[in-house]
């Protein structure tokens, strides 16, 4: 395994960083996570357009262009010769003081990981899991807003706890005002009528690129889509409701905090996104 950091490859024994970098010292710094299908990397552009956004919201110039950036992902990918992997993308502010002032970092730096992945057990993806509504709040938006994509995930990994404990394996997170954000590490979408509908990124979600790919191939279907509020009562009464992500993919859900989703398997519209997701994984690296 090659690992980047900072245009160099390392070993995996060998690709370390400082103990004063402050992604380490205080979360401080911005990270994506990305698939390889088939030898291609999914949506490259926008998790780097993501990832520039992130580190612009809270002030870190990162020292290389955007195309140098994905010329670098491409570069990793092809020295570890993986056909289907995932990418983990981090820059952090770099090495500094000890003392939160990011002034005293020089340099960003950049690492690129390149490994594999598998977040849900596979038989999930037939049955759909059941998930909670985790107590943690999602941070607020005035606080930390949640598009950023940043090395703070305490947030989500309380919730995440929270749900191993309910013998889930995710959890649905409120924003402040009570109505649903997203999970600890996926989007959340229900269907209704029909209707595909999902909280909105300003109600305290990332800007899901595996739900903005959703939406698009719903828009081919001719299933209506809409980014809306939500609240606990329209889940717990939709006829279908799934997960995105990255890691994730599509993942139905079956039962939030004990009650059924429709009758409690797989919803159909559900089904269709996940055949036409994976068709048009298989288009675009074929
Ligand atoms: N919300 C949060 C909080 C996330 O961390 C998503 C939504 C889905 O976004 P994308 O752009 O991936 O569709 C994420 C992404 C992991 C892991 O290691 C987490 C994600 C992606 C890949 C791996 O748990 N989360």
């Amino acid at each position: 395994m090659k690992i980047y950091i900072d245009g160099r490859y390392y070993s995996k024994e060998d690709a370390k960083i400082s103990v004063y970098d402050h992604g380490l010292l205080y979360g401080d710094g911005v990270f994506e996570g990305i698939r390889i299908y088939h030898g291609t990397v999914f949506r490259l552009r926008e998790h780097c357009e993501r990832l520039y956004r992130s580190a612009n919201a809270i002030l870190i110039r990162i020292p290389i262009t955007i195309e140098e950036m994905e010329r670098a992902v491409i570069d990793t990918v092809a020295l570890n010769n993986k056909k289907n992997a995932y990418i983990r993308l981090i820059v952090t502010r770099g090495v500094g003081n000890l003392g939160v002032n990011p002034l005293t970092c020089e340099k960003p730096s950049i690492i690129i990981i390149v490994d594999d992945i598998q977040l849900y057990p596979e038989e999930y993806y037939a049955k759909g899991i059941n998930i909670i509504t985790a107590s943690t709040r999602r941070i607020a938006s005035d606080s930390l807003d949640p598009r950023i994509k940043s090395l703070n995930y305490l947030n989500n990994v309380l919730a995440k706890i929270e749900a191993i404990q309910s013998g889930c394996l995710e959890a649905v997170m409120l924003n402040q005002n009570g109505y649903i954000s997203e999970c600890t590490g996926d989007n959340i979408s229900i269907v209704t009528d029909g209707t595909i509908m999902t909280p909105a990124s300003h109600y305290g979600a990332l800007n899901g690129i595996t739900k903005g790919a959703v939406i698009a191939l719903a828009e081919k279907l001719g299933i209506p889509c809409r980014e809306t509020a939500l609240t606990q009562y329209d889940l717990y009464t939709a006829d279908e409701c799934f997960l995105t992500g990255t890691g994730a993919e599509i993942m139905p859900v079956v039962s939030i905090d004990g009650r059924l989703i429709g009758n409690g398997m797989p919803g159909e519209i559900t089904k269709r996104l996940i055949a036409s997701f994976s068709e048009e994984i298989a288009a675009q690296s074929g």
